[in-house]
């Protein structure tokens, strides 16, 4: 049980199968990983799809037509296909102040058209999601950063790469990915709201959508699974990054499951959306970094645990919303009045304002949410 299939359509980055584990204290622990091998190894784990940077794929220009040969043949061997695309815009020291939003223009300049090269493989390659982490677009101090001119200057290159991409012709659209900080003290773009309202303000915000990581919004204290709610109630979650984080501190990036574990649960639960309230139908991709005290094999015991969590999660899930005393709970909780507008159907807000109200009355009524959280958490822990 618990094994994946394509079906599942789990999706996995390059890098982080190919984390090599340098962080900011220590060195590699683990050699490279050739994308090939990453992809042959993700097809037998059970994998749909994998995702990469330009530079996982190809880190020497060198060899780009090789490179791309040999990973096109494995794509081709294992089925497995490439779903997302994104660039790395900050490794290099060239973005060390951001890339679209770096006050030097030459640099921002040089981030765009390194987007623009990758987006025509991404399209080649098949993919239809663009993903841009500004990780670097950000600052350590106040005066260093004008906000309102990074904001036009990161407008402007959204439109200008949404308005490529239409008249390309290309079946792509642009997730963006919010983080609080780390590498950057303070990184634009911090979170899913602020990431929903910048794109209101796109030339073409039907392209643009975003790509929340759990641990990213936990890292800001916020609930992943709330957020992710929030961008499907706008149509926005054109892609999820899945991952594992322990509340606020620095970017843990465990495998899904891992950390917060009942936050996982309410995430599957949200992903898998319910009758009359679709949840999210793209690829589930993973964005994790196994932990440096893994060799290979541990490593694919990390990609192997992200799925099965996954798997599990959902079985409980389904089970806790097939339940009938679930049932009764969420009845008892009043869940499902709130689908039920406020306001009557052809009433005036006279009505509403001289209708009968006993606050009193309606404070002692219980809600029973303790009973249905108690229900949740029997199926979470096996007991049920
Ligand atoms: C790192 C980020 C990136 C993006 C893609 O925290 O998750 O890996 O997903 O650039």
């Amino acid at each position: 049980a618990y094994e994946p299939t394509k079906a599942d359509k789990f999706s996995f980055g390059l890098w982080t199968v190919g984390w090599e584990g340098v962080d900011v204290f220590g060195t590699a622990v683990r050699a490279p990983l050739d994308p090939v091998l990453a992809v042959e190894k993700l097809a037998e784990l059970g994998a749909a799809a994998v995702s990469f940077h330009d530079d996982d794929l190809v880190p020497d220009d060198a060899q780009r037509q090789a490179v791309l040969a040999r990973f096109g043949k494995a794509l081709a061997d294992t089925g497995l296909v490439v779903e997302m695309a994104t660039t790395n815009l900050f490794a290099h020291p060239v973005f060390k102040d951001g890339g679209l939003t770096a006050n030097d223009r030459d640099v921002r300049r040089y981030a765009l058209a390194k987007i623009l090269r990758n987006v025509d493989l991404a399209a080649e390659l098949g993919a239809t999601t663009y993903v841009l982490w500004g990780g670097r677009e950000g600052s350590e101090s106040g005066g260093s950063k004008d906000v309102r001119a990074a904001m036009d200057r990161y407008k402007e290159s959204m439109d200008l790469l949404t308005t490529y991409v239409r008249e390309q012709g290309y079946d792509l659209r642009f997730a963006l990915e919010p983080k609080p900080n780390e590498p950057r003290g303070d990184i634009l773009l911090p979170t899913i709201g602020h990431a929903l309202a910048f794109i209101n303000d796109l030339e073409h915000p039907e392209l643009v959508g975003i790509n929340p990581e759990v641990g990213h919004e936990q890292m800001a204290g916020l609930n992943y699974a709330h957020g992710i709610a929030q961008a499907l109630w706008h149509g926005k979650l054109f892609h999820i990054d899945l991952n594992g984080q322990h509340g606020p501190r620095f970017d843990q990036d465990l495998r899904f499951g891992a950390g917060n574990l009942r936050e996982a649960f309410w995430t599957v639960d949200v992903l898998q959306g319910a009758e009359g309230q679709p949840g999210y139908d793209g690829y589930v991709h993973f964005d994790y970094k196994p932990p440096r005290t893994e060799n290979l094999d541990g490593v694919w015991e990390t990609a192997r645990g992200c799925m099965r969590n996954y798997l599990i999660l959902r079985e409980k899930v389904a089970a806790f919303r097939a339940d009938p005393e679930v049932h009764e709970a969420l009845a008892a909780a009043r869940v499902g009045d709130l689908s039920q507008p406020t306001l009557g159907a052809g009433e005036s807000l006279d009505e509403l304002r001289k209708a009968t109200y006993d606050p009193e009355a309606l404070a002692a009524r219980g809600l029973g949410f303790e009973k249905l959280d108690q229900l949740a958490m029997d199926h979470l822990l096996g007991v049920r």
